[in-house]
């Protein structure tokens, strides 16, 4: 196991409560990785350095220290310029990881699919080619461990050319596995998708498996349990069905190269109906999560579509202040426990609900030889009524806005 020591910056007149819980979840990150935190330091500054980022005085404190706890690494809460990394690394004489460099750490360890695997050495070339020069050879860096781990590792002693040459090679690989989607979308078009969205940890894949009734997500009490989407069908209430979509997990100053790179996992969620955004409502001041992954959808256009606000974990908040506080503050909200199946009946209704909004009516007239366009019809739509007349079926139906649009006006009424 690496030691590493944690550290994170409190500006002055900043909320040092958010610095600890920031770093909290830092340790917990760093935990994810492989480390054992044996310190976490917060430094009170007025202003960042721009060349030591903690000031060349902390730097040198910090190094002792790292000397006499025998640690392997610093990690860093904030993301660090390589002119940063390298200056610390010269005074520390320790490798130093910032928060980005560790959740791709992180997500290049979980990868398993191609598609997560390609989108993961992306985002991690990316992240590398501003730091690839002549000065890394300060620091041995084929000493492997936490920040230089995953498909991105190879990559390390080419050129910058090489590495530029990859990144496009693999956009291209990206690109057809985006459009192979696609036309597995297109397949499924006409059935109501719903996709879910939150905090990493929430619950989300245990959602799934709950609705699905089908367990086949992976669920782990760990950060990014999830890389790849998955999608299954549910039953909801009088015979409706949807698809639903489980995604990867987002967190607080998510690198945006893998969000970036993360794009065509997350292409299901950005092209559903709905989302179900779940929160862990038994985390103390879950409303800072909610508001991350609210910026998030935000960068990813998504702040628009129709959400239902799920409050997860409920079974956890047994104090019942808690509880009416939580109701009050988001009264859309809905209670659910993904363990034991609380709520769960009730978040069916709400998405049925939703699907229903988002079906329109419609009357046809469609003559008997179209038997193509009729047995389409019967198979997105809900069929009201039905009756033959002549060498026509006059329909009366309901169907998808976007199954509605594909009908001709010849056979509308
Ligand atoms: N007590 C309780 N635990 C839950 C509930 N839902 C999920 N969990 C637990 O929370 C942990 C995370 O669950 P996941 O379903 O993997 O969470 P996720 O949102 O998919 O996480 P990522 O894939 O990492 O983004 C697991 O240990 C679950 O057993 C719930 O309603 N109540
Ligand atoms: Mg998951």
């Amino acid at each position: 196991m690496e030691k590493a020591i944690i550290i994170g910056v409190n500006l002055l007149h900043a909320d040092r409560r958010e610095v600890e819980e920031s770093l909290d979840e830092l340790a917990l990150l760093a935990e994810t990785a492989g480390a054992q935190v044996v310190r976490r330091v917060v430094q009170e500054r007025g202003r960042l350095d721009p060349a030591f980022y903690i000031g060349q005085g902390k730097a040198s404190h910090l190094a002792s220290e790292a000397e006499s706890l025998n640690v392997d690494l610093i990690i860093f809460d904030d993301d660090l310029s390589p002119a940063q990394v390298r200056n610390l690394e010269r005074v520390t004489k320790v490798k130093i990881v910032d928060r980005s460099g560790l959740i791709l750490d992180i997500f290049a360890r979980r990868a398993r699919s191609k598609e997560a695997k390609i989108q993961v050495e992306l985002a991690q070339l990316q992240y590398l080619l501003p730091r690839l020069t002549r000065q890394w050879s300060h620091l041995s860096r084929q000493v492997g461990g936490i920040g230089v781990r995953g498909p991105g590792e190879t990559q390390l002693e080419v050129d910058r050319r090489q590495v530029q040459n990859r990144i496009t090679n693999l956009r291209r690989a990206l690109n057809r596995i985006e459009k192979s989607r696609k036309t597995q979308r297109k397949r499924r078009s006409s059935m109501f998708r719903v996709a879910l969205v939150g905090y990493t940890n929430s619950g989300k894949s245990t959602l799934l498996n709950r609705l699905s009734e089908v367990p086949s997500a992976y669920v782990g009490n760990r950060l990014f349990a999830t890389l790849d989407p998955m999608t299954r069908v549910i039953d909801l209430s009088s015979h409706q069905r949807a698809l639903l979509t489980d995604t990867v997990g987002f967190i607080k100053k998510l690198p945006p190269h893998l969000i970036a790179s993360f794009h065509s996992t997350l292409e299901e969620a950005v092209e559903s109906d709905v989302l179900l955004h779940v929160v862990d409502a038994f985390r103390p001041r879950f409303e800072e999560q909610i508001i991350t992954v609210e910026n998030i959808l935000d960068g990813l256009q998504m702040a628009e579509k129709p959400t239902i606000l799920v409050l997860n974990k409920s079974d956890l908040v047994t104090n019942l202040k808690s509880l009416s506080r939580i109701q009050e503050r988001y009264p859309g909200g809905i209670f659910t426990s993904a363990l034991n199946g609380w709520g769960i009946d009730k978040l069916r209704g709400a998405i049925t609900g939703l699907l229903r909004q988002h079906r329109v009516e419609v009357r046809l007239r469609i003559p008997l030889r179209e038997t193509q366009l009729l047995s389409w019809v019967h198979r997105v739509g809900d069929i009201l009524s039905e009756v033959c007349q002549d060498n026509e079926v006059l329909i009366q139906a309901h169907l998808n806005q976007r199954d509605a649009n594909k009908l001709s006006e010849a056979v509308r009424v």
